[in-house]
């Protein structure tokens, strides 16, 4: 008997292409005049510039991704600034639970919500590059989060903003019935 687990998470389907998914407009954001506002609980609160942000230590990552409308892309390749190397710039406060991620779209409505713990992870990336080019406006260029381990609306696009907070702040899809916690292997879809 095999305990392997399986690739393909419970009530998932794979798909070969890469949809594009977002609630309102794709907002068009120069590289020029993108900032990314990092505040919140932190010691060391700070704001990039894309130069500033693709200076810091980099990594580059193969994962599969999963959507809570049921589509999984496997083997899908990204390089970025791990999550890690924001906490150790900024330096959050003990208490710190949470980060708020802040978007330029929906007029600046669009956030979401993940907890500090599962951002410590290798694979939670600021992503800048896929499959070695450039982000794309459509996927959330000039960045975007990449949170691998939950569900895809947990990877922020447009990202100009990561707020670090003590109480949760349920963001715009965790507020409208999705699930706050989103682990795909769990099927963690909606909220109870
Ligand atoms: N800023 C922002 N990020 C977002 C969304 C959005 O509407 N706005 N939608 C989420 C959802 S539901 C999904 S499935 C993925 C889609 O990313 P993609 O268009 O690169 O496939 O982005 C997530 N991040
Ligand atoms: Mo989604």
């Amino acid at each position: 008997m095999s305990s392997k687990k399986p690739r393909l998470p419970p009530g998932q389907r794979l798909t070969r292409r890469f949809p594009i998914l977002q609630a309102g407009n794709i907002p068009k954001i120069q590289i020029k005049d993108w900032r990314l506002k990092i505040h919140g609980e932190v010691e060391k609160p700070l704001t990039l510039t894309y130069d500033e942000l693709i200076s810091l230590p980099s990594s580059r990552i193969t994962c599969d991704i999963h959507c809570v409308t049921s589509w999984s892309k496997f083997d899908t390749v990204w390089e970025g600034v791990p999550f890690k190397e924001i906490i150790k710039l900024v330096q959050p406060r003990p208490n710190v639970k949470f980060v708020i991620f802040e978007c330029a779209d929906l007029g600046g409505q669009f956030t979401t919500n993940v907890p500090l713990d599962v951002l410590l992870d290798e694979d939670a990336l600021l992503a800048y590059k896929y499959d070695d080019k450039p982000l794309e406006t459509a996927h959330g260029g000039p960045v975007r989060g990449l949170v691998p381990k939950r569900y895809f609306y947990k990877s922020a696009k447009w990202i100009i903003g990561l707020k670090f907070v003590i109480e949760d702040e349920p963001g715009y899809w965790e507020m409208r019935g999705y699930s706050n916690t989103a682990d795909p292997w769990k099927e963690e879809r909606y909220s109870r």
